[in-house]
């Protein structure tokens, strides 16, 4: 006899005896590889971009609190070693008034038919609205529909009283579907999702480099990084009009580049707040692309930017082609 505590795992069966194959501590089946492409999809502004630079611990799609900031999409590749999770961070889905509008929610929904996993992303500090209604039924109603997991982000946000009605409410658009609550700035529940999502991916092998996380040119990258400083520094109806063109993009030695580029606006009115006075706007939005770009490559930048007017662009389809929002085939 002993007055020592009674311990159950003591009396495990004899090291020789074999363990029955259900038991629980029977070794348990490697997890099998699983890939492929997740579309992170959602109404403007509710942190689709910002959650997959998190996952990717990089920044590679441009955010701002103005709606309607990603105009393409764009992936970004998580491997890890049991899964290849390919993240399409796509343009906010809403109601287009207009050729890049309608440009943009193609983009997105094509994406979203594409995907083997759907990662619909709502913002839970504000009840759902009719956009986000609408959305969860072109999820629902996808030809050939397959998991989708549901992403309450914004969860810093979401009031104590506000929790229980938003998240029934949210969680009710898409009945199916596993959700969280998650805060893709303050990374709460960051890793609960990816493992969700990556049980939801099909088994499969890598199907990219696994050192490679974008397939975005750098060239393309720096564009963006511009659009993204004019966005955050500008006001109004003024960064909505911007659109940027890389003219010149020359690596010099290993790691310096040399960029000219034009940021074209709708208006005369338009270009002089862009340039600001004395060029000081120019300025800063070129110093705030370069350190983003200067990140990026790892070494030092030239940026030289130029402002143009291209009347009203966005409303004409030609223009808006030009300027590259261009579906693929
Ligand atoms: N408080 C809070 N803000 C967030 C969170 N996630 C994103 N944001 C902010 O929300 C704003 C929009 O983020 P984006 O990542 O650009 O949103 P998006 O869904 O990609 O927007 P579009 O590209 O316009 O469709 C930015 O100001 C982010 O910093 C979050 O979890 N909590
Ligand atoms: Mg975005």
């Amino acid at each position: 006899m002993t007055d020592q505590p009674h311990d159950p795992s003591e009396e495990s069966a004899p090291a020789t005896a074999p363990a029955p194959a259900d038991s629980a501590s029977a070794p348990a089946p490697a997890a099998p590889h699983r890939s492929g492409f997740v579309a992170v999809v959602g109404r403007p502004n509710v942190g689709k971009s910002t959650l997959m630079n998190a996952y990717l611990g990089q920044k590679i799609a441009i955010t701002s609190s103005k709606p309607q900031t990603t105009r393409h999409t764009q992936i970004g590749i998580l491997t890890r070693l049991d899964a290849q999770v390919i993240f399409v961070d796509t343009p906010g889905i809403h109601a287009a008034r207009n050729p890049l509008g309608a440009y943009m929610v193609q983009a997105a929904t094509r994406a979203l038919q594409d995907a083997d996993v759907v990662l619909f992303i709502v913002d839970v500090s504000t009840p759902p609205g009719p956009g986000d209604e609408q959305l969860a039924q072109i999820i629902a109603a996808r030809p050939e529909p397959g998991p989708v997991v549901l992403a309450l982000n914004k969860a810093d946000r979401l009031k104590p009283e506000d929790v229980i009605a938003f998240t029934t409410a949210y969680s009710a658009l898409a009945p199916s579907a596993e959700w969280l609550l998650v805060s893709a700035t303050r990374g709460d529940n960051l890793e609960d999702l990816l493992n969700r999502i990556v049980v939801a991916l099909p088994e499969g092998p890598d199907l990219f480099p696994e050192d490679e996380i974008t397939q975005t040119h750098l060239r393309d990258l720096a564009g963006e990084f511009i659009r993204e400083a004019a966005l955050n520094l500008l006001e109004e109806e003024v960064p909505h009009g911007v659109a940027v063109e890389v003219n010149s993009f020359q690596e010099r030695g290993e790691s310096n580049a040399y960029i000219e580029a034009t940021i074209y606006v709708e208006r005369e009115s338009h270009k002089g707040i862009v340039i600001g006075k004395g060029g000081a706007m120019l300025k800063q939005i070129g110093i705030k692309a370069r350190q983003e770009v200067e990140a990026l490559v790892g070494g030092k930048v030239f940026l030289e930017l130029h402002v143009k007017v291209r009347a009203n662009w966005r409303k004409h389809e030609a223009e808006v082609q030009k300027l590259g929002y261009r579906p693929r085939e």
